[in-house]
């Protein structure tokens, strides 16, 4: 019999000496998570398909379950007097909540929108970090990747999985038919080399020369440099691209373009790269923006955009190397 979600934390936060309040903003994520994916799946019989109408700080125009996500994580996490404070995608700053709470929550509520109204895979990822002492402010989220005392993130695809680390390995639970997540795999491994790369291929022609370098080369398959042929995904949902990875090793790439010199890239640090960054190195892979470890970037601001290159960790530090010379 597999170990329910509150079984394994309890033993998990035992067995590693970690505050019961860690393992209790993991519950309301997860039971937050729970009603979200209750209503991805009702889709348009729940009428919550199609635009809400409004846009968010990104400038992006949000859809129905982008707010409803948002609004379900804010009001759980709210009630939570573990959680200080939290920041969403979707709120221009940052949402005070509990005074006395030990922690702060990081999410992106439902990542890879456009893919809702077709029924492709989408997620909700988070982070978590102690707060510091003192009054709440911006600067008391704006800590490095490598500071997370948690992580993880709710894939609504065929399965609901809930995925996450406490910085001592990565487990995979599934939503079984009781709405209960149940402990379905532990201490998944990404395996250092990989024959298979996922990045969106109509920017290429925007790319930096080592990106432009390194794709020609996995293209060119056996027949190139890398001596053997690779394939190709992409999802578009960063979620189902990293549980992919997790699953059976590859590397994902959204390098910096030229479409917006300005931009480093176009996901974010602090709710998309850090938190997947984190179960991609506590599952044995690598993460950074091609230049530096993503856990060691020192964050600027809430919403900031990063390059990503993250998965097996040969083909992230061949990437590491191509950016060097
Ligand atoms: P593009 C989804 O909007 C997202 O933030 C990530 O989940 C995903 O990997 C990426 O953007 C997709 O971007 O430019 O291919 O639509």
């Amino acid at each position: 019999m597999s170990a329910t979600l509150p079984d394994f934390i309890a033993q998990h936060l035992s067995q590693n000496g970690l505050p019961a309040e860690l393992g209790s903003v993991i519950h309301t994520l997860a039971r937050a998570c729970t009603d979200i994916s209750r209503q991805v799946r009702a889709g348009a019989l729940g009428g919550v398909l199609g635009s809400a109408g409004s846009g968010n700080v990104q400038g992006e125009e949000q859809k129905k379950l982008d707010v409803l996500a948002n609004r379900l994580l804010i009001n759980a996490l709210a009630q939570n007097t573990a959680v200080a404070g939290l920041a969403s995608e979707e709120e221009d700053s940052f949402v005070a909540t509990n005074e006395q709470g030990r922690y702060l929550v990081l999410f992106d509520p439902l990542d890879g929108s456009s893919n809702i109204d077709v029924n492709i895979s989408i997620g909700t990822i988070f982070s978590v970090l102690e707060k510091p002492a003192g009054a709440l402010n911006t600067e008391s989220f704006l800590q490095p990747g490598r500071a997370q005392a948690a992580s993880g993130y709710v894939l609504y695809g065929p399965q609901t999985l809930l995925v996450f680390t406490l910085g001592h390995g990565v487990y995979v639970f599934t939503l079984d038919a009781a709405q209960e997540f149940v402990l379905t795999q532990a201490l998944p491994q990404i395996a250092a080399d990989s024959a298979e790369f996922a990045i969106n291929m109509s920017n290429q022609r925007h790319w930096e020369a080592p990106v432009q370098q390194y794709i020609v080369e996995l293209l060119a398959g056996s027949t190139g440099s890398r001596g053997k042929d690779y394939n190709m995904r992409w999802v578009a949902s960063m979620v189902a691209e990293v549980h992919r990875i997790l699953m059976r090793g590859g590397v994902f790439l959204y390098p910096k373009d030229a479409r917006d010199p300005n931009k480093p890239g176009k996901l974010r640090l602090m709710y998309e790269a850090n938190p997947l960054s984190l179960i991609v190195e506590q599952a044995g892979g690598a993460a950074c923006d091609a230049h530096t470890r993503m856990l060691d970037i020192r964050p600027i601001g809430l919403h900031q955009r990063v390059a990503v290159v993250l998965g097996s960790r040969n083909e992230v530090d061949y990437v590491h190397r191509l950016h060097q010379t």
